[in-house]
Order: structure tokens, then C-alpha cells, then sequence
């Protein structure tokens, strides 16, 4: 049923305010591609986000594999955020107890609850991580249930915990990174990496990837994450706008299952 719904129903049944607006903003901007942003630079992360804008519902980054972090550079990006209309996810992937988790997520050099939308976390350390994330400026969670690389011990009795921890605190869990179809309420997003139109392919490090249109089609991913086919395709932009249409597509398809 879930999967049969369109996003701007689930938008309006969703309660957790960052899911509404993604699901509003996917709707409106006919899009579920995430890009993730893995560059080391932030100039090259800004001009990558500059070129994909307008075909992505979220721009996914990792704030500690730049060389060159600043508040400036994340200024620039909420800018870019703004002018493209796109949610930026940090992924974190959160993983210690409360106290540190809340520290980690308002602290340090990065201070992340002041500029991202989303962040990830693994459910491992139970809901005390999200109590920590609590009153982080409204920044919303997204757990991780389950990951796209070969040999991960994560089963299937985790991920079951890691949803119903997503669904027991669903004022505070947008989504779920997951592989297959977890979540029945439609107002949880399902975000899935390792998503490539080489699907079958690996990246010698132990990604594996699948074809959008078979995730979103037969996986129940509502946003497919796609990283190095976009940032490292000879043009990004067009590389971007076919993810785009492929998963959209896939999207429409499924809706009439
Ligand atoms: P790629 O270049 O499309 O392989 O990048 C995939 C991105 O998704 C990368 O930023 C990872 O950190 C992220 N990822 C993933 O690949 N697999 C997972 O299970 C999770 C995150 Br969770």
C-alpha cells in the first residue's frame, strides 16, 4: 500500500516534519535522487551541487572527508540548498550513546544539527542516540538498517529493531537507509545507496550496486542515493538528469502495480 501511494499523499500523512517536506518537495520537483556529494574539496563539492541542483530532492554529504571544512562552506551550500530547493543529508552515521551522539551533532568543528536537514545514524546503540539528537534545530534522523556493502553482519532481526526503533520515535526518524523494502508507513522514507545503471558491478571495496529501476520498482526505495555515477561521470549534470528520470520513472511505474 505504502508503495502504491504517491509522495505528496504521504506527505501529508507523514508527521515527522522533514519527511513532509521532502516528500512535498519530491512531489512538486518530480524527484528521488539523492546525490552524494564525495569530494574532498569543498569548491568541488559546491560546484558539483551547482550542476546536479535542480534534479535532486537531497544532497548528501560527508563533512569529514574535506580537507578543507569551514562555515563558510556550509553556508554556501545551505545558499545553494535554497536556491535549488533540495535537503542536505550529513552522512554521519551516528553511533554512540546519547550524550556523546547529542555532542557530536550540535559540537565540535562541524556542528551539524546547525546546517543539515538529515543525518544518519546506525540504530546500534538503541534510542538513547536519538534521544541525543533531540531539539538538534529540528534536524531529523534517518537510520541506518541495513547497507549495501558485501559481507555487512547487519540481519534481518536488525533491521526489524532498527525499523521499529524508527517507528516507535517517528517525531524525530525521517527514514531508513535500507536494501529492501522495510517500512510500511508511508510516512517513513526509504533511501537506498549503491545504486548504479552498471548494476551487478563492484567497486573492488566492497560496494555493490543494483540498477535504479529495479530498486525503486521492486525494492520499495523512494530515494536512490548515487554517488560516484554522477560526481565521477564525465558530465555530472546529465549523468544527474538521467538517475533522475530513470528513478522517477521506476516511481510512476510502481505506483500503478
Ligand atoms: P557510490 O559512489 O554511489 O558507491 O556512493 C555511495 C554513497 O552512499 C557513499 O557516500 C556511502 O557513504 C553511502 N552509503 C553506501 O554506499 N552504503 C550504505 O549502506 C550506506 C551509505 Br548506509
Amino acid at each position: 500500500a505504502r508503495c502504491r501511494m504517491p509522495f505528496e499523499q504521504r506527505a501529508e500523512v507523514a508527521t515527522q516534519p522533514q519527511a513532509r517536506r521532502l516528500l512535498a518537495l519530491m512531489a512538486e520537483k518530480e524527484t528521488n535522487l539523492c546525490v552524494a556529494a564525495d569530494r574532498t574539496l569543498g569548491r568541488d563539492v559546491l560546484a558539483l551541487a551547482e550542476q546536479v541542483g535542480p534534479h535532486i530532492c537531497v544532497l548528501k554529504v560527508h563533512c569529514d572527508i574535506l580537507d578543507d571544512f569551514s562555515p563558510d562552506f556550509v553556508s554556501r551550500l545551505r545558499d545553494l540548498a535554497k536556491r535549488h530547493n533540495f535537503l542536505i543529508m550529513e552522512d554521519r552515521k551516528l553511533a554512540d550513546i546519547g550524550h556523546v551522539t547529542r555532542l557530536q551533532a550540535t559540537g565540535g568543528q562541524f556542528r551539524i544539527a546547525d546546517w543539515a536537514d538529515l543525518v544518519t545514524a546506525h540504530a546500534l546503540p538503541g534510542p538513547g542516540l536519538l534521544s541525543g539528537l533531540e531539539g538538534a534545530h529540528g534536524m531529523a534522523a534517518v537510520l541506518v538498517a541495513e547497507m549495501s556493502s558485501e559481507g555487512s553482519p547487519i540481519n534481518e532481526e536488525y533491521s526489524a529493531a532498527a525499523l521499529a526503533m524508527a517507528e516507535t520515535h517517528g517525531h524525530l526518524v525521517a527514514g531508513l537507509v535500507c536494501q529492501s523494502d522495510l517500512a510500511t508507513d508511508p510516512g517513513l522514507l526509504q533511501f537506498t545507496p549503491g545504486v548504479s545503471f552498471s548494476g551487478g558491478a563492484s567497486d573492488g571495496l566492497g560496494q555493490r550496486y543494483r540498477e535504479p529501476g529495479h530498486v525503486v520498482g521492486r525494492g520499495g526505495c523512494d530515494v536512490i542515493i548515487v554517488g560516484r555515477g554522477v560526481a565521477e561521470a564525465s558530465d555530472p549534470r546529465s549523468a544527474a538528469e538521467s538517475y533522475r528520470q530513470a528513478a522517477f520513472r521506476a516511481y510512476r511505474e510502481r505506483l500503478k502495480t
